[in-house]
Parts: structure tokens; sequence; C-alpha cells
């Protein structure tokens, strides 16, 4: 059946279940051919439920057998479908349901419930998993205690997991082993898991705040081990920082980690066993790049977090799910700050949210951090939810003032412990803390859309009044045509003649807390009293709230902030305006036939900057960085030639290498020098590499001789995979005559580590070469290649569709005709991964009339196919509306 005219699923219509259900025993008989699978549970009717039938969840389920309290039940006391089990006529109060239903793990491909992944039986149950395994109330707001016996054949699963604390373990004799996990803190399903396979174990352990020994594993397959090194420092040191700056400690006795190959998203925070995609576990210098180890890191920290932000407290329902999600990328974004640069993480997070979320936010998809309805909630694990509502919080801290923060907090975990939760709980936490009226604040959980801000401003010399105009306004998103005006936190500074802040001796015009403005209102006035000469406003610094600003600063103003601000980010945002103004304009002469133009006092500015020997490499190559020929798409906004755009940002780039080439030259080189020293993925070393592959890729766009030579060299010499896998990408892209060599020995060295693989296959994908299409199709039969494997089909397939605008934009329409066809393909075997691949067409109406039509038949040639999942059916059907 077409899933178009699924149902709509309604926060309004939230109602609690009719039965609760205290206690599971899961008993899992895995066997080669089929696993067996006897759940009890203990079930009591909650109060006011009389003879109500109990209806549980399932999904492609087969029933074995049905009792309760013992008596298997006739055929006409219930009725099981693969999608549900419908006690008629329950026993008043308590009883034991036994039901037994039959997997075949092997069969999955969707990788949700309980499947195999290079041999290792693994559960994912995070939404709606849980109901593949056994029949259930499969929703986060039912609580229960779990213990969980496995037995499995010995030799090919030696390793038998679950969550909570070990219980025992037995050998029966034949071949087959077992062992009984239980869970003392009551969990939701989604929680649940199950790892069962021949796996190594890197071992530690951590000694809690209150002298708790915990014993700590990362689960790799056989001969991976020491890779697990760094994801296990990871999680040492996430588990201090939770204590030190939320006061939290872990509370079982062991914390387990399993890295699986086949894996759809990033990583899952199961009780007391995470298991991750092996993408984010393994790590060494050969393999990995500094983005890797710092990937590692955060996602390790994050799926720790959530122990107290989503497993202690979890959601009442899906539509919460920012509860977990935004409040631990936040809490993962300070432990990254904390652990590395302040400043570069601030601006990495900015450049994630405006590539990814603002997109979303103004596009088809668009849907509040708290959506009110969906179809399908996995196509609700968003930006918008992950890092918009982590900007929220961010907001929040900014409002209220950090301790407050702290203390409500402190009042949310211990008043919510053990509960399913809601935003307005834990909202009405830091009302209580702070005394502040946070109803105002909740349109920014009710409404879609990035709010724009436009700022005027005037001078009054003889009076020395300096006034700021902010108007806000967020355009209509679908479904929510008008919107109401948000509370918006500007962090402020004046910047005076001398580079330092001046100081009104008053302000007026709207509440002023600290360095914050607080709009409330669609406009305010603000004047600044009391200055001696017209200050360089600088606004919304360290992003302090998620809207784009309409500001008509000069260059010269621009220039001076982008020199003298006190605040990095808007330093760095400073230099970006002036980039992102030069790069629209530039787009704008090539569309019109001319040769584009760049003005070179900003780029002399970047060169002052290079000298400047009191900033961090890391920073520097942020302020080299030139905004990606995406970032100017969504500039640009309507009409988008992809082409256009390229050209344009192809001249920019020659300009900066012409300009600053002897610059960028030394930098290298400099970096050529130190590449003798042990690499050390921390913030200085990986800044360092950042900067010198920056400045690599800029001077090669000239194509001159000297400049390839330099990259041919440093991929031949590099020493680490960071450095190999930025030559090898420039070297790539510019379609050098070394680039075919280069990728074959790239392969011969690595062509059996599947991760870097990934690399070899993404350098590729995201070539903007005119034959890029036929190479990535012929890597599609490529033996190292799987449409079985997410992540080989995201970093082929992805790659090609996020990160390459001029292929996957051709104008003849085929880069969208492929994607396409792969999207029906993966279809039915992984709805998830289709539909998250189906997500890179959301800005489809932005491109120039020809495209759009050529992009609208690709994705009406994916509605064609009958049977569509429901997750693809839904985005698809957003997306045409
Ligand atoms: N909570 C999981 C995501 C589950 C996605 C389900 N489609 C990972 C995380 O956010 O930590
Ligand atoms: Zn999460």
């Amino acid at each position: 059946m077409s899933h178009e005219s699924s149902p709509v699923i309604r926060l309004s219509d939230y109602k609690p279940t009719p039965y609760a259900i205290d206690k599971v025993d899961l008993d899992f008989n895995l066997t080669a051919k089929e696993t067996l699978v006897a759940a009890t549970l203990a079930i009591s009717p909650r109060d006011g439920t009389f003879g109500e039938p109990l209806v549980l969840d399932g999904d492609e389920l087969t029933l074995v057998r049905v009792a309760i309290d013992g008596r298997e039940l006739s055929q006409d006391e219930y009725e099981a479908t693969p999608d549900h089990l419908t006690v008629k006529v329950p026993p008043n109060g308590a009883f034991r349901l036994e039901m037994t239903t039959r997997l075949d793990p092997a069969a999955n491909t969707k990788l949700m419930g309980l499947y195999r992944s290079s041999g290792t039986w693994c559960t994912q149950c995070e939404a709606e998993g849980f109901r593949r395994i056994t029949y259930y109330y499969d929703r986060p707001d039912v609580l229960s205690v779990f213990t969980v016996k496995i037995t499995a054949p010995k030799s090919e699963a030696p390793v038998l997991l679950s969550n909570g604390n070990p219980v025992s373990v037995g050998d029966l004799g034949d071949g087959r082993h077992f062992a009984i996990w239980h869970d003392p803190w009551p969990k939701p399903s989604y929680l649940f898991a199950l790892v069962a396979g021949a796996l190594a174990a890197f071992e530690d352990e951590f000694t809690t705040m209150s002298g708790r020994k915990v014993m700590l594993a990362v689960y790799v397959e056989k001969g991976n081990a020491p890779k697990a090194a760094y994801a296990m420092d990871s999680l040492k040191r996430s588990m201090k920082w939770d204590e030190e700056v939320f006061g939290r400690e872990y509370d079982l006795d062991v914390f387990n980690v399993v890295a699986v190959s086949d894996f759809n998203m990033g990583a899952m925070e199961n009780k007391g066993l995470n298991v991750f995609n092996d993408k984010y576990v393994l790590a060494d210098p050969e393999i990995a790049t500094d983005a890797d180890y710092a990937g590692i890191e955060a996602v390790i920290a994050h799926e720790y977090f959530h122990n107290w932000t989503g497993d202690r407290i979890t959601c009442r329902d899906w539509f919460q799910l920012c509860l977990k999600e935004g409040l631990t990328v936040f809490r993962d974004q300070e432990f990254s700050s904390d652990m590395r640069s302040r400043a570069v993480k601030r601006i990495s997070d900015v450049r994630l949210l405006r590539s990814q979320q603002f997109p979303e936010d103004g596009g088809p998809l668009a849907h509040p951090v708290r959506p009110e309805q969906y179809k399908e909630i996995n196509n609700f694990y968003t930006a918008t939810v992950y890092e918009k509502g982590a900007e929220v919080i961010r907001m929040l801290k900014t409002l209220i003032g950090d301790d407050a923060f702290a203390r409500g907090m402190d009042l949310y975990f211990t008043r919510h412990d053990g509960e399913a939760a809601t935003i307005e709980q834990f909202i009405a936490c830091f009302a209580e803390a702070s005394g502040r009226d946070l109803e105002p604040f909740m349109v920014w959980y009710r409404e879609a859309g990035t709010p724009i801000v436009t700022v005027e401003e005037s001078w009054d010399e003889a009076s020395g009044r300096f006034t700021l105009t902010l108007t806000q306004e967020t355009p209509a998103t679908p479904g929510q045509q008008t919107k109401k005006p948000r509370v918006i936190p500007v962090r402020f500074g004046l910047v005076g003649p001398d580079g330092g802040d001046m100081h009104p001796s008053s302000i007026a015009g709207a509440e002023v807390n600290g360095g914050t403005l607080v709009l409330t209102q669609p406009l305010h006035t603000v004047t600044f009293e009391g200055l001696s000469s017209r200050p360089v406003p600088s606004l919304f610094r360290g992003f302090s709230a998620p809207v784009k600003v309409r500001q008509a600063l000069s260059s010269a103003d621009l220039i001076f902030l982008l020199a003298n601000d006190a605040d990095s980010f808007n330093r760095w945002q400073a230099g970006t305006t002036l980039a992102m103004t030069a790069l629209v304009k530039a787009t704008q002469q090539v569309r019109a036939g001319q040769v584009p133009t760049f003005e070179t006092a900003p780029i002399d500015a970047l060169g002052a900057l290079i000298d400047d020997s009191s900033l961090d490499a890391a920073f520097k190559a942020l302020l080299l960085a030139v905004p990606s020929e995406n970032d100017v798409a969504r500039e640009v906004a309507e009409n988008v030639d992809p082409d256009a755009v390229a050209n344009a940002h192809k001249a920019y780039r020659r300009t900066i290498a012409d300009r600053l080439g002897v610059r960028l030259k030394s930098i290298v080189e400099a970096d050529q020098t130190a590449a003798g020293q042990p690499y050390v993925p921390d913030a200085a070393g990986s800044g360092r590499r950042a900067l010198a592959n920056t400045a690599l890729d800029l001077l090669s766009v000239t194509g001159s001789s000297d400049a390839m030579d330099l990259v041919r060299r440093r991929f031949e010499t590099a020493t680490n995979m960071t450095d190999r896998l930025a030559a090898l990408t420039v070297l790539v892209h510019r379609g050098d005559a070394g680039a075919e060599a280069a990728l074959a020995a790239f392969f011969e060295r690595f062509g059996t580590v599947p991760l870097v693989v990934d690399k070899w296959l993404s350098a590729q994908a995201s070539a903007p070469l005119p034959d890029t299409l036929d190479r990535v199709m012929a890597l599609t039969e490529h033996p190292a290649f799987s449409f079985g494997n997410p992540n080989r089909v995201r970093a082929l397939v992805g790659a090609f569709a996020t990160s390459n605008p001029t292929q996957f934009g051709r104008a003849d329409g085929k880069g969208f005709g492929f994607v396409a066809g792969v999207i029906s393909r993966l279809d039915a075997a992984n709805p998830q991964l289709a539909a998250r691949l189906l997500v890179t067409f959301r800005s489809w109406r932005s491109y120039e009339p020809k495209r759009r039509t050529l992009a609208e038949a690709a994705l009406r040639s994916i509605q064609t196919k009958p049977q569509l999942s429901r997750d693809v059916a839904d985005i698809l059907e957003r997306t045409l509306a």
C-alpha cells in the first residue's frame, strides 16, 4: 500500500496508556537460522482502567505463542497481526502476559529492531524499533524494569551484552551459552539494547565522584581494539566533565560501548550499552582525520550525556524529542568547547546550523523545534530538533544568566528524575529558578522559521546619541502563516575608534541584561547616550540568537570589526559577511555575462590577520575558509544557477590566492617542517593542519605548476590521514594529471579499511567535474561499495548530492535523476536511509526555472513507485507540497 494516506499523529491527542508495564523479562534464543524471543510482561491497569482491551504495537512480527498467567489464550481471546496484538478482555487487576515471537535478524535490512551487522547481532530501537522484536507499548512514556537473558552459540557470540548490570553467565554444554542482565533503572522500550558477537574489548575503569568504580569497555571487531583508545579517552573525559559541570554521576556498575559497521545514524544512547556507528569509534592517525577525532569526542560525549538527559529523564512523547536532543547537543557543544577552543567550536557549530538548519527552516520541511504533528517520527530527527534545539537552550542561558540556568538544571534533574517529561515541565524549572516569565520564550519551541532581524542606525554627533532600530519578522512556514514576535537576546558591544568597547551613560528602548539587549517586540528603538564618537555596533556576539541579520555595515566598518572586535565570533562573522557580499555580487556579475570584480581591501585585511601571531591557527583557518558554494546559493536564494555560483566562487578564491599567495605558501611550508612531530589530534595540532590545508586548497585554485607540485608533494609525504586526504581531495577536485595515480595509491593502501574507503568515495563524488556523475555511477559497481551499508551510500551518493552543487545540479538534470533512482532503489530495503537522501532535494524550488523543472520531475519519478515507505512518502509529500 502507499503511505501517502498514513495517519497524522498529533501532540494534542496525547493520552497515557490504560495499562502500565511494571516489569519486563526478555529471553532471546539466537541461532544462525532464526531467533525466538520470549517476553513476559507484568501488566497492571492504571487508575480508572476497567476491562479495556490491551492493544500493543508490533511491526512485521510473527507471533508463536501468547498466554496470560500461564494459560495459553484461545483464538477468540486475542487478535495478532504483524502490526498489533490485541487482548480483547484482559483480566481485572494485575496479570502476566507471555508472548513468543519469531524473528529473522539476518533478513532485517531496515537496521531497526534486531539485525545482524558483520555477523554481530545488534539492536536499534529508537524511535519505534522495539515493536519489531516483541509486541509492546512502544512509546517513551511507558517505563519498565528490564531483565534480559541471551542464549547464543558460543563460537559465533562469545560476547553477550544488554542494558544495566551483568547478573550471571552459564554454559549449556552444547556449544551454546547464556548471559543474564538486569537494568534497575526503569526505562522506555526505545532504550533497550542487545549485542551478541565475536568482539574484542578495549577496557578501562572510572571512579565516580562518590567513589564508585565503573568498569568501562568499548567493543569492536577483532583486531580493532587499539583503534578504540581515543573513544575510551573521550568517554572518561565526558564522565568527569558531567560530574564537574552538571553534577551528574554515572549510575551503573558497567558502561559499554559497541561499534557496528551497519548503522543508520551516528550512535544510540541505550542505557548502559551505547551502540555506535563504527565511524564514531575507530581512530588512529593512519585512518582518521582531525575532524574524525573531533567527531568521536563529540558523539561519545553526546551519547554518554544522554544517560541523564534522555535516559534518567526521558520524553513523554516523541513531540518532546528536543527535550533530550536539543539539551544533549547543547551539553556536548559545551564539552567540546571546554576540551578545545570555545571560539572555534562556536564558529563551527554556527556554520553547521546555517548550512543544515537554515535551509530546513526556510524550505518545505520546516517544522517547529517541538513539532505538533507527524506522520513518521524518524523524519523528525532533524537539524531543527537537534541544532536549533541546542540554540534555544543557549538563548535561555543567555537570557536568565549562568547562575539561574545552573539552578534550573539542578531543579530539573531532581524534580523529574525517573520521569517522562515535557518541554513545559523543563521550562517551568528555569522560570522558577530565575523568576522570569518564560511563556513568551515558548514561541521558539512552537513556531518554525528563522526570524530576520533588520538593523538600522543613526548617530547624532551633537548630542552623543547613537540609535539602533531593530525590527524582527519571521517568514511564513508550511502550516504557520502568521508568526508571533520572539524573545531575542542580542549580546552586543559598541566598538570605539581605539578598538575597545565604549560605555554609554544610558541605554533605553529595550531590556538590558548585562551585555545583552532583549528584544520582545516587532520593533525596538534603542538609544545609547553619552558617546564621544560614532561606535561600530557589534551585534549578536557569539551568535546569541539563531536569526538572520540584515544590517548595512560598510566594508570599512566590517574590516574594522574583523580587525578589532573583542568578540572572536563577530570578528569571524565580519570576515564572512565581507566574503559573502563579494560572492553574491560576483555571482550576479557572472549571470550578467560580466567578469567578476572584487574589492582588495577585505582580502588585504585577511592577509594582516594571517600575520598576527596572537591568533591561533584554527581561528585563522576559519577566517580564510571561503563560504561554500551551498552557502552562497542559500544567500542568493532564488533562481540559483549553481554554475554561476561556482564560477564566482572560483574567481574569488583565485583573487585571494593571487593576492596572498606568498603568505599561503609559507603557511604550507611552515607546516611541512612541523610535520616531523608526533601527530596529536588536539586543538593546536588540528588547527595547524587545518590552516595549512586551507592555504593549500586556495593556492591550488591558480592551477600553477608550482602550487600543484606542492599538493602532490604533500600527498606523497603526508604522515597522517588529515593531510593525506586534504591533498588527495585537492588533486581530484582540480582534475590534476596526478589525480588518478593518487587515487590508485590511496586505494592500494586503504582499500580494506571501509571507513577510509568512504573518504576515497567522497573525494571523487564531490569533485566539481563534468565526468563525476559517470564516475559515481561506476563506483556503485565497485567491489568496495555496497548499497546495503549506510556509510558507503552516504559517502558516495550522499556526498554527491550534498557537496557537489554543480554536478548534482547539472543543467541536464542527470544528477537529480541519478539520486532519485538510488532513493527508489533503497526505499524498500532501508526506508530511513532513503528518506535521508531524499532530504537533499529540499531546496529544489530555489533553482532557476530549468533546473527546478528537472528536479521536480526527478521527485515525481520517485512517487510513481508503488508501495513507497511511510518515511519516503512523507518527505516527498511535504517536499512537493
Ligand atoms: N537518539 C539517537 C537517534 C535515534 C534516531 C532514530 N531515528 C542518537 C542521538 O541523538 O544520540
Ligand atoms: Zn542524541
